[in-house]
């Protein structure tokens, strides 16, 4: 099968699940707002059916909903250019997402390490959907063909997933109907970890506040975040290798680097040589540089709620007219039959 024969076609999606952090900025948001730049049709994706997989409060979950559309808005995501869509609006995403559920086998999904660190010791009590996840990730994406998908390095094996899926599918039907999408995970950004603690990814779950930067954080709390952020007392190295073995300066350089669209080396030929106390107030600056016009506009939009509403109202009917066909289809080659016009 060719994985050049569709059309491009770019999806990706954050939950809706708390706070946007700078992780979610540089490892996703960020990037969508670089492809939409490419003019490739894309779709960006609320994914309220994957944040119930574990508890949410149902008005958290709304507010959070709105307050993500407004991110993707603020950080630069025109609801023009892009199709931004709340998931539960778009019942094709759990529709295909059952076809997958009976495509994928259950070892798949045990190998899953997300799974395995969010469902953690008790997994006997975690909901069957956060099981499924990766199926339904797989439906969000081939339900629009879509071909690329930008994501964080954690996303990586699900996206092997979803290859895996489409391919099985494609096989045990015997047809070249879904394409196998390609995970796009570029730039120093992809894996932002936490200001605490260097080896954990930083997280919109992790109870510590200081360990992440929020999007809604305002320019004195980033700053403070910055200033506390955990660190090791040599000066900066003047090359990348010099970050081996130094997981928190290798993450403020990776952070400086991709907020301010260079690569780790440019960043070590300024810097190299500096003390933390001198670069962690530049590392502040430019983040608050880059952020705080972000946070200033996501609160704009969020006095006008109607407005995030119908904006995703009109995502939605304009997702659904390359779901439906391929959800269509899909039935027919499983062999479902279709209603009749009457
Ligand atoms: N630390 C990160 N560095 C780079 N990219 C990241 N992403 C998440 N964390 C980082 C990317 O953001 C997109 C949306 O993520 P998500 O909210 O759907 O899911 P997540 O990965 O589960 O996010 P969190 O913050 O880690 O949530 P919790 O704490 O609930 O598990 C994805 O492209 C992801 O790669």
């Amino acid at each position: 099968m060719s994985e050049t024969s569709f059309t491009p076609r770019v999806f990706s999606g954050i939950q809706p699940s708390g706070n946007l952090h700078l992780g979610n900025y540089l490892g996703a948001l960020k990037r969508f707002v670089d492809w939409q730049a490419k003019d490739v049709e894309s779709i960006y994706c609320m994914v309220d059916l994957h944040a119930i997989t574990v508890w949410q409060d149902p008005k958290d979950l709304q507010k959070s909903t709105r307050e993500l559309c407004a991110g993707f808005i603020a950080a630069g995501l025109d609801p023009e250019k892009s199709i931004l869509i709340n998931q539960s609006q778009v019942p094709e995403h759990a529709q295909l997402a059952w076809v997958f559920n009976c495509v994928a086998r259950m070892g798949w999904m045990q190998r899953m390490t997300q799974w395995k660190d969010k469902a953690g010791k008790n997994a006997q009590n975690a909901s069957l959907g956060l099981f499924a996840y990766p199926a339904l990730m797989a439906a969000d994406i081939l339900t629009y063909h879509a071909t690329h998908v930008p994501v964080g390095e954690d996303q990586k094996q699900h996206l092997e997933l979803a290859r895996d899926i489409a391919t099985k599918f494609n096989h045990d039907y015997d047809v070249d109907f879904f394409p196998i999408p390609e995970p796009v995970i570029e730039g120093a950004g992809t894996r932002v970890m936490s200001l605490r603690d260097g080896s954990k990814k930083m997280s919109k779950s992790d109870v510590s506040d200081a360990s992440r930067i929020n999007l809604t954080d305002d320019a004195d709390t980033i700053a403070k975040k910055i200033r506390k952020a955990k660190t090791d007392p040599d000066a900066l190295p003047s090359e990348a290798k010099g970050l081996e073995e130094r997981p928190e300066a290798r993450n403020l350089i990776n952070i400086y680097a991709a907020l301010n669209g260079q690569s780790v080396d440019q960043v070590l030929a300024d810097v190299g040589g500096k003390q933390f106390s001198e670069f962690k107030p530049m590392l502040a600056d430019l983040a608050v540089d880059k952020m705080s016009p972000i946070t200033t506009e996501m609160s704009r939009l969020m006095e006008n709620q109607d407005e995030i509403d119908k904006i995703l109202t009109r995502g939605a009917e304009r997702a659904r007219a390359i779901t439906a066909p391929i959800l269509r289809k899909t039935y027919d080659i499983v062999g479902m039959v279709p209603p009749v016009e009457r």
